[in-house]
């Protein structure tokens, strides 16, 4: 699965506008909530001047940054929601440009709202599994019971983060989920002035803001939140960048780029990405053993160039 954030915020706290200040995408922005609208799904591509570098000593004819997917639904209610139980992390946005602003109050109704949806869909869940359960099967006998106590615990207004047990696989929690918060308005993440510069070249757009991008303040509570950090692969055809977690290994680096090098994963050869570009060639580091030869288990460091050794 390609990580995906998903946007939470009331109405009109400028979700659509993030969306398209992160992805491009272009989706239309209305000054109302209309019942109309629907989700928007888009891509949001990690800039990264590293990438530029190691294409550019390898010769790789195609450069692909690594992208993030990006899901916008409107409104907070439960089945709006529902599409961000597959997100790695959620943006909470709010309104911080209006005459009416308050942002505290807004994150407060946001975290309510999911505090909420998520009791509705154990109750849901509960109900499922109870009918199941007439079968007499002990694993969901054991799921009923869970949940049951899951209830009584969301009902009392602990949110499904303060569960100290186990949950069942199968939830998919909103609450569990890493929340960033964004205030959107002139000082915060000024979603307004990044749809104005969508249009510019990147370093002209830049001369325009007083700081990072929108998307650049993304990635890098991504990086806090999640660990996110990036891995490199580079060919003539080809130089890409791929988003990985902290701690996650060369078999999970494998499966990102395609189920089939994690399955005929053999081993993988790893270079840091500056003694690649220092050396000049894939060649060249190797010839100064800078290029290690690594198994399955090996943790990916953020700026790896991997090679992935398999047989299908
Ligand atoms: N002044 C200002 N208006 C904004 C900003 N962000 C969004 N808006 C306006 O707020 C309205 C709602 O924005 P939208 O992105 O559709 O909000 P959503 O309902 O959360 O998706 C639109 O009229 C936007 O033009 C901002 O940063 N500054
Ligand atoms: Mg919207």
């Amino acid at each position: 699965m390609p990580l995906q954030v998903g946007l939470v915020g009331l109405s009109n706290s400028g979700k659509t506008v993030l969306f398209n200040a992160l992805t491009h995408a272009g989706a239309e922005v209305t000054a109302y909530a209309s019942v109309s609208e629907k989700a928007n799904l888009g891509v949001a591509t990690i800039p990264d001047g590293r990438l530029d570098e190691v294409a550019r000593v390898v010769g790789s004819r195609k450069v692909t940054p690594a992208a993030i997917r990006v899901m916008d639904v409107p409104g907070t209610g439960g089945s709006l929601v529902a599409g961000l139980r597959e997100s790695d992390a959620l943006l909470a946005v709010a309104d911080g440009f209006s005459p009416e602003s308050d942002p505290a109050r807004d994150l407060e109704a946001i975290r309510l709202e999911l505090l909420v949806a998520d009791r509705d869909h154990v109750e849901r869940r509960l109900e499922r599994v109870r009918k199941e359960a007439k079968s007499g099967d002990p694993a969901t006998r054991q799921e009923v019971d869970l949940l049951e106590a899951l209830l009584v615990h969301v009902e009392a207004g602990k949110t499904l983060a303060d569960w100290t047990g186990e949950l069942p696989s199968e939830l998919e929690p909103l609450t569990t989920k890493p929340l960033i918060a964004l205030v959107n308005g002139p000082g915060g993440i000024d979603g307004k002035l990044e749809v104005e510069l969508a249009e510019l070249p990147p370093e002209e757009a830049a001369e325009f803001r007083d700081g990072p991008s929108v998307l650049d303040q993304v990635v890098a509570h991504l990086k806090d939140a999640l660990g996110l950090i990036v891995f490199f692969t580079a060919g003539d055809t080809e130089a890409r960048s791929w988003p990985l977690r902290q701690g996650q290994t060369a078999l999970e680096a494998a499966e990102t780029i395609h189920t089939d090098l994690a399955r005929g994963f053999i081993r993988c050869e790893v270079i840091r990405w500056h003694d690649l570009v220092a050396c000049g060639s894939h060649a060249e580091a190797a010839r100064r053993g800078l290029q290690r030869l690594e198994g399955k288990n090996y943790v990916v460091e953020d700026g790896d160039v991997l090679n992935v050794r398999f047989n299908v």
